[in-house]
């Protein structure tokens, strides 16, 4: 499976094509639009999230609520645009017109100043547009198609925030349906009341005084089979790949699963997770240190991955910057952002995660209809157990 995203933050709309989702996997529209509107909420967000109401229009590869086997087209429409047709208009602009909004000045913390210099953009609005969280919703989208896949096979992820500003919530020993169901309630998606409380008041004075806030947020995955991925080379390890997700979500600048970082400070005999079998459940762990991996391969157990979002760079408190037209120095001030994301990128991270999981699946239990894969795959479960 593979998808590509195409639009700009501010341009007509966003596109995701998606390809390789075998035949006959049941999908409606409203599976798309559940997960858009979730990473759509979460205290913390800036104007333009009452502005847009994502939902999936979908142009290819469904027919009658099942999948084809052909590409997968949705389209999002940038409700937006419609004060931006001229900026970002496709035709270019009349002779004696001036281009609004050129940003010359590149903010801390963004793509504006690299990329401009990487593709040659004297207009640094040319970088912003494309490297805006906005593409989330896009692949949010693709990772919806992937969750409806896992659904199916009676794999479940879902995902939470565990830290916001220094703020740490409790934990609580969860499922991940659990889990899901409690962060949709939370503003914060933190299952922490108390911890969530003091989250949004950390919100309020970021935003009070002009500044923004980062965080943890933390996806679980249950149901998975031991052995998806694989030990014998570095692209194949499948823990690899979720960690380059993550980091690959606009804002995260780091990723561990289980203990994480924590281990560095254990011996190794209260890292390492015990491991036992019964007639039921199989081969499983006395507990989960490690995250649901070993050797780049699932361990049966739950996948708990965690990342780190900075906080968001966009700021109406003045940072120190450089003009790139007159090279002068100057305090970068901006008008419109969110002071927290970190409820949203929650739900992103969620969807990265299962679109790297399904993606495994298909490449370990190759189809072109779904039926046969709920069989592969229920078989080999059926084989791991007695192994
Ligand atoms: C973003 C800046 C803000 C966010 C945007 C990401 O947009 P704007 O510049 O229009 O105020 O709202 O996020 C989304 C539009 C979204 O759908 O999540 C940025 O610079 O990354």
């Amino acid at each position: 499976m593979r998808y590509l995203t195409a639009g700009e933050s501010h341009g007509p709309e966003l596109t995701v094509i998606v390809e390789g989702v075998p035949a006959g996997l049941p999908l409606m529209k409203e599976d798309i639009d559940r997960s858009l509107a979730e990473r759509q909420k979460g205290y913390g967000r800036g104007r333009r999230m009452q502005i847009e109401k994502d939902e999936a229009i979908i142009t290819g590869g469904v027919r009658h609520g099942k999948t084809l086997g052909s590409p997968i087209a949705i389209r999002i429409i940038n409700r937006d645009f419609r004060h931006w047709s001229r900026i970002m208009g496709i035709e270019p602009p009349e002779e004696e017109e001036e281009v609004k909004r050129k940003v010359t000045r590149p903010r801390p913390g963004h793509a504006d100043l690299n990329g401009g210099i990487k593709y040659g953009h004297r207009d640094l609005r040319n970088v912003l547009e494309r490297s805006s969280a906005r593409e989330t919703a896009a692949r949010v989208a693709a990772g919806a198609i992937a969750k409806k896949l896992l659904k199916e096979l009676k794999i479940t992820v879902s995902s939470h925030v565990v830290e916001i500003a220094g703020i740490k919530a409790e934990r609580y020993p969860l499922s991940a349906e659990e889990i899901g169901e409690a962060a949709g309630k939370s503003p914060v998606r933190c299952l922490d009341e108390k911890a969530a409380k003091r989250m949004m008041e950390a919100i309020d004075s970021a935003k009070k005084n002009g500044d923004s806030i980062g965080g943890v947020v933390e996806v679980v995955a249950e149901g998975l089979p031991p052995g998806i991925g694989s030990h014998v080379h570095y692209d194949r390890k499948l823990d690899a790949r979720i960690a380059a997700a993550v980091v690959s979500i606009n804002g995260f600048k780091g990723v561990e699963f289980g203990l994480g970082f924590a281990a560095a400070g254990l011996p190794g005999s209260r890292v390492q997770d015990e491991i036992a079998w019964d007639e039921r459940r199989g081969y499983y762990r006395l507990s989960n240190n490690l995250g649901g991996f070993e050797g780049g391969m699932t361990n049966g157990m739950p996948i708990v991955v965690r990342g780190v979002m900075k906080p968001i760079p966009t700021l109406y408190k003045p940072l120190m910057s450089v003009d790139i037209e007159t090279k002068e120095p100057f305090k970068a001030s901006i008008e419109r952002s969110d002071s927290c994301a970190v409820p949203s990128a929650a739900v992103v991270c969620e969807h990265v995660v299962a679109w790297e999981l399904a993606k495994a699946l298909l490449e370990q239990f190759p189809c072109d209809q779904f039926p046969v894969l709920q069989k592969a795959v229920e078989a080999y479960r059926e084989y791991a157990r007695g192994f």
